[in-house]
């Protein structure tokens, strides 16, 4: 098997976003290239068998572009300043929030939760602008990844700046780093060296998150490592769509680009979020995923886009 696993870090910028592109913010517009070529994809020693995580099979991937960080508030906000975009969260009136996070007074207008998950809650007035509800606000967290994006707001954001979501086989190849056979971006150890390398949930889930990564919540993108090909947080911090319908059914033959199946009710979403831990989510791990339909949205889903690498 021929592995290529060279890199370019290409900046590439948004042309109308340059005008208010700031120092800081120059960075939020990265690009990746990836070369691509073989990778195993999935686990033949699933930590969650029932989520489809194997077999391991091998993909040959073209190259392709990645961000090199979740899609941002900032950026998020600027595209729907320029389109005047409406985000489905906003449309339906409400979103899933983190019980743990909201206010008391949130809290006391709650009416139902989710039977099999209580410590979701359907919140009014919950959305990207407001992630734990009306008495929220993003001020503070424009470089946190948006949040309450539905898979199809995710798609238009995408559109817009002229990308499109990665397949889930672009996204674990990126996850990856590189490295084959590893459960995480940087290796084997959660924690090597003692230093956490994701934003996680450390403690008692869903009692008591101790944030001793610094974060009980979303934290700016690029608070953690990078991983071998230069990009963040691609376990924990936000989940993220990717395009592929979701199946949970797969064999051991060669792929090529796979695209997931053609029809489905869910869209896979990868990496996990702050609110993961291996007590309740052991999702953290680049062959984890989940699924969710693609209309929902919540407080700890997020995405980042891909593009194709000109030919
Ligand atoms: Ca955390
Ligand atoms: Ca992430």
């Amino acid at each position: 098997m021929k592995t290529n696993w060279n890199i370019t870090t290409v900046k590439i910028y948004i042309p109308e976003q340059q005008t208010k592109v700031q120092t800081r913010q120059s960075m939020i517009y990265a690009l990746v290239l990836l070369q691509g070529g073989w990778f195993m994809m999935g686990t033949d020693d699933p930590g969650i068998p029932q989520d489809g995580e194997g077999p391991q099979r091998r993909v040959r991937q073209d190259p392709f572009y990645i961000e090199e960080h979740e899609v941002t508030n900032q950026q998020f906000q600027h595209f729907t300043n320029q389109t005047g975009y409406i985000t489905e969260a906003e449309r339906f009136g409400d979103s899933f929030v983190f019980e743990g996070l909201l206010s008391e007074e949130v809290k006391s207008t709650l009416s139902s939760a989710v039977a099999a998950a209580p410590w979701w809650s359907p919140v009014k007035g919950a959305d990207w602008r407001h992630p734990e509800g009306p008495d929220s606000t993003i001020e503070h967290r424009m470089s946190h990844p948006v949040l309450h994006v539905s898979w199809s707001d995710a798609q238009a954001y995408c559109q817009w700046a002229k990308r499109r979501l990665p397949t889930e086989a672009e996204w674990e190849l990126a996850c990856r780093g590189g490295l084959q056979d590893r459960l995480y971006p940087w290796g084997n150890k959660l924690m090597p060296r003692g230093l956490h390398y994701a934003n996680l949930w450390q403690g008692d889930f869903p009692n008591h998150n101790t944030a001793e990564d610094g974060y009980a919540n979303t934290s700016p993108v690029m608070s953690f490592p990078a991983n071998g090909f230069g990009l963040y947080d691609m376990v924990g911090n936000a989940w993220e769509w990717t395009s592929d319908w979701w199946n949970v059914h797969h064999t051991t033959e060669d792929k090529y680009n796979p695209k997931g199946p053609e029809t489905g009710t869910d869209r896979v979403k990868k990496g996990g979020s702050y609110m993961c831990h291996k007590s309740y989510c052991y999702r953290y791990r680049c062959a984890a995923r989940s699924q969710n339909t693609p209309d929902s949205s919540a407080s700890n889903l997020g995405f980042r886009c891909a593009a194709d690498a000109e030919s």
